[in-house]
């Protein structure tokens, strides 16, 4: 039997099981451990003086008060950093050339963006090195300052790093088929600037580091999705052997894409722990985690789609002008890349191309934020599609399913080159027609509208591409994270029978303890119970690379399936040598390994490692224990794909907006657990409406923060949310064992297409017929009163006669700096 076919035969039936999560009892009775509960004997605490500026020449420091404060031990500037390297970026694209300023733990000389670190300041009293930082006085020189970033690329502009002489970072353009031909032949062509503004991760455990140098051994507890790239890089940065640094991920609440990450914070801390031979903890606040927590999205998109009078769409061509702030970070440039991969979405486009610019503003940085570059894609093809649909006259269902690529089970090769795993679009749309009635729906709407609320319905089909990553590709693309995209994993069966897993991603909320236990499980014939999964610490776990891009499941829990498999296979040599059978006549059934046809005869997983531990039970030049590592680099990526569908109503008097009903069916294949997938979904959709609807990091002209706490910057909760209705359809990945492909950011990618299609849909009738997101009901308010339509001209005298006025001042409101 191949490794194959043995994954997908059941075991014991766990695999497929919506078991709760065996992390949450800990979790929700408050017995997890996160790096702010863990406290060190002699521990110093460190703050951080920020620059109130968004550019300025640093004239002066003087940290002589603050060093005169009781409690005080150390305050350090640029100038104290004896590291030859700023923080790593470490992804560049092959072949561009990439303008990439020093990045360094401690402003050197000048300051780029508001919370730029200027010094660092350590002492024995938590609060006390916060009253310390204010006690370090610096002089700054302003210097101009520009956050829009296409104000940014205009000659003239002020320069975030004058070296460079511009702010571009780099140009890079993915794309295949002959456009020029494609719009030459279509009857219609659709334009849109379409902005996919800054968001924030707004996790719910703020960043936390605690580093202890001692002896020569570096040890990090942080709250990052990244202990294994973290240790690499606190290696190199400080010179320290790697077998000598351990990073440890503790509970970790939460990442979303903003703890993948290397911080000058836990850089900073590891360095001062080591100069002052002490612990050194620091725990971010909410300001700073809006501040100087990478950010994500920040994308300008000038997208122009050609198709003939019948809906064929014949090229679609995609400007990316993405602000990426003042520094480069781990991923930064690559980001808005990352969205020319999956722009064919699901449709035969037969000329695709996108091209990106990289713009420097003085912002903090953007880089991986739930979706990392495919949100962005999603939401301006499905917004274009409904726009294009518009302009034909068409059904948007009608124009998507025109175009879908057809039914596919082997890699399917889009036009740029990207090959998707396997797909079935219809049947995803076909399964959420199950479960909406849009005749229905519209029936309601025109019921509805003369009571003032306008109901709309919005939807989106999409593919992703996740589970990074084969090497094979990853690598050559520039991708310097080890250079690949494998993961490793190793079971371990004790004597006694139960087992451990370790893995080298690092769940932060996902649910690996379960999901993988669930797979492990089914291979061994023990119950998940009986299998601890351990993650997140280099020195206990094998190597690995982390949690991001969805690539747990399909790249962590296939090094799982496989370990196990591996395990399995010596249980089976060990039980044909005790029961005098052929190796190959067992099998494993109902938690046992019997000899087939003879059910009586067989050993439980507990009694073969009993024999394991004990060489005389074992075959002639049988190594003893029961303990298997594999290390698994998959062939190619994987493709989830889905049908979301999203029921709004809007309130033209107040332009709130009520989502009335949301419908996902997702297909990430067979499910590992429905139950961890649903709450992924959940969160996932919750994502993007929190961004279509509400969220927003905001600057000013001058580069100030406006959006610095969660009362300005509206983070979407539970009570905004619908009770979301959740399908799936099952399409197996023919790239790994088990089938399966990611779904963690699923629901973010379709998210925000969808619920902005709805509102658009819904205020169609008064005139509006395109809107950038957020939709604010000011935002919604201010479209309707600028609108021509002719439900728009009564409603905006209605609600003129009410003393509001009725002329906007356009979508973007006053303090809406950057990408609009
Ligand atoms: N799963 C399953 N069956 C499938 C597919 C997935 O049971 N066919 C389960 C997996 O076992 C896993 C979960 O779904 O428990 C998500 O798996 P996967 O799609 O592989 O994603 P990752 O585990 O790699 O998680 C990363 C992804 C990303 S990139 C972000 S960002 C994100 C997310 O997951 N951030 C999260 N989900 C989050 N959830 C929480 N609670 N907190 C975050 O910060």
């Amino acid at each position: 039997m191949s490794v194959a076919e043995e994954a997908r035969t059941p075991g014991n039936g766990h695999v497929g099981r919506a078991m709760r999560r065996k992390e949450d009892p800990r979790l929700i009775t408050g017995r997890a451990s996160y790096v702010d509960d863990i406290t060190l004997t002699n521990q110093l605490w460190a703050a951080w003086v920020r620059s109130p500026e968004a550019h300025a020449k640093i004239v002066s420091i003087d940290t002589s008060a603050a060093k005169a404060l009781d409690g005080v031990v150390a305050v350090y500037t640029h100038e104290d950093l004896d590291m030859e390297a700023g923080l790593p970026m470490a992804w560049v694209p092959p072949g561009v050339e990439v303008n990439t300023p020093d990045h360094w733990v401690l402003a050197k000389g000048e300051v780029k963006h508001v919370g730029d670190p200027v010094a660092l300041v350590v002492g024995k009293d938590r609060y006390g090195v916060v009253d310390a930082a204010e006690q370090v006085f610096v002089e700054y020189e302003p210097l101009p300052v520009v956050t829009d970033p296409e104000a940014a690329l205009e000659d003239g502009s002020a320069l975030v790093h004058g070296q460079f002489g511009t702010n571009k970072v780099c140009e890079w353009s993915l794309g295949g088929g002959d456009l020029e031909a494609g719009f030459a032949e279509a009857d219609v062509i659709v334009e849109r600037r379409i902005v996919n503004h800054r968001i924030a991760g707004a996790a719910i455990e703020p960043r936390a580091v605690l580093a202890e140098y001692r002896g020569d051994r570096l040890t990090v507890w942080s709250s990052t999705q990244v202990p294994h790239f973290l240790r690499l890089f606190l290696s190199i940065l400080l010179g320290i052997s790697e077998d000598r640094v351990r990073v440890i991920a503790p509970e970790v609440g939460g990442g979303f894409g903003s703890k993948l990450q290397i911080y000058a914070e836990e850089v900073g801390c590891a360095w001062a722990s080591r100069k002052l031979g002490r612990p050194v903890k620091w725990v971010e606040t909410r300001t700073e985690g809006m501040m100087v927590t990478h950010h994500g999205r920040d994308q300008i998109d000038k997208v122009r789609v050609g198709a003939k009078r019948d809906g064929t769409i014949t090229a679609f061509h995609t400007t990316i002008i993405a602000d990426i702030g003042a520094y480069q970070m781990l991923l930064t440039p690559m980001i808005p890349p990352l969205s020319a991969f999956v722009m064919c979405g699901v449709y035969k486009t037969p000329a695709v191309k996108t091209d990106v610019i990289d713009v420097m503003t003085n912002k903090f940085p953007t880089d991986a934020i739930r979706g990392a570059g495919r949100p962005e894609a999603t939401h301006l093809i499905e917004v274009t599609m409904d726009q294009l649909a518009a302009e034909l006259g068409m059904d948007p269902l009608e124009l998507r399913r025109k175009n879908f690529i057809p039914p596919f089970t082997e890699a399917h090769e889009t036009p740029i080159g990207v090959a998707y795993d396997s797909g079935n679009y219809e049947a995803a749309l076909d399964r959420l027609l199950e479960h909406i009635d849009v005749a229905e729906v519209r029936r309601q709407a025109e019921e509805l509208r003369p009571t003032g609320i306008y109901r709309g319905i919005g939807f989106c089909t999409y593919t992703e591409i996740c589970g990074n990553a084969p090497s094979r590709i990853v690598g050559p693309s520039g991708f310097g994270l080890q250079g690949g995209g494998w993961e490793s994993a190793t079971v371990r069966v004790h004597a006694s029978g139960s087992a451990t897993l370790y893995t080298g991603t690092s769940p932060h909320g996902q649910g690996h303890e379960t999901g993988f236990a669930q797979i492990v499980a089914d291979r061994l014939g023990i119950d998940p119970s009986q299998i601890e999964v351990i993650h997140g610490d280099t020195q206990t776990g094998p190597f690995g690379l982390d949690t991001y891009g969805s690539r747990s499941l399909a790249v962590g829990g296939e090094a799982a399936a496989r370990a196990a498999i591996k395990v399995a296979d010596k249980a089976k040599a060990i039980v044909a040598h005790q029961l005098e059978a052929d190796p190959d006549d067992i099998e494993l059934r109902d938690g046992k390994f019997i000899v087939r046809g003879s059910p009586e005869k067989g050993m439980a997983l507990a009694e073969v490692a009993g024999a394991a531990y004990v060489p005389e039970n074992l075959p002639e030049g049988m190594e003893p224990g029961l303990d298997e590592q594999s290390f698994y680099d998959p062939e190619n990526f994987v493709f989830p794909f889905g049908a979301h569908a999203c029921v709004v109503d809007v309130d033209a008097e107040t332009g709130k907006v009520e989502i009335v009903r949301y419908v996902a069916v997702d297909d990430c294949g067979p499910a590992i657990n429905p139950m961890l997938i649903d709450g992924q979904v959940h969160g996932g959709i919750t994502h993007g409406l929190g961004q279509a609807l509400y969220e927003q990091v905001v600057y000013d002209a001058d580069g100030q923060l406006v959006t610095g706490t969660f009362v300005d910057y509206a983070l979407a909760t539970a009570a905004e949310m619908p009770s979301f209705e959740t399908d799936r359809t099952v399409t197996p990945s023919p790239v790994n064992s088990l089938g399966v492909k990611g779904v963690g950011e699923a629901g973010t990618i379709a998210g925000s297409a969808t619920v902005t299609n709805a509102v658009i849909d819904a205020l169609r009738p008064l005139g509006v017929d395109y809107m950038n997101m957020p939709l604010t009901p000011m935002r919604i308010w201010q479209a309707i009163h600028t609108a021509s339509g002719p439900a728009a001209t009564e409603q905006g005298k209605d609600l003129g006669e009410h003393g509001q006025g009725s002329s906007g001042s356009g979508p973007a409101g006053p303090t809406e700096g950057g990408a609009q």
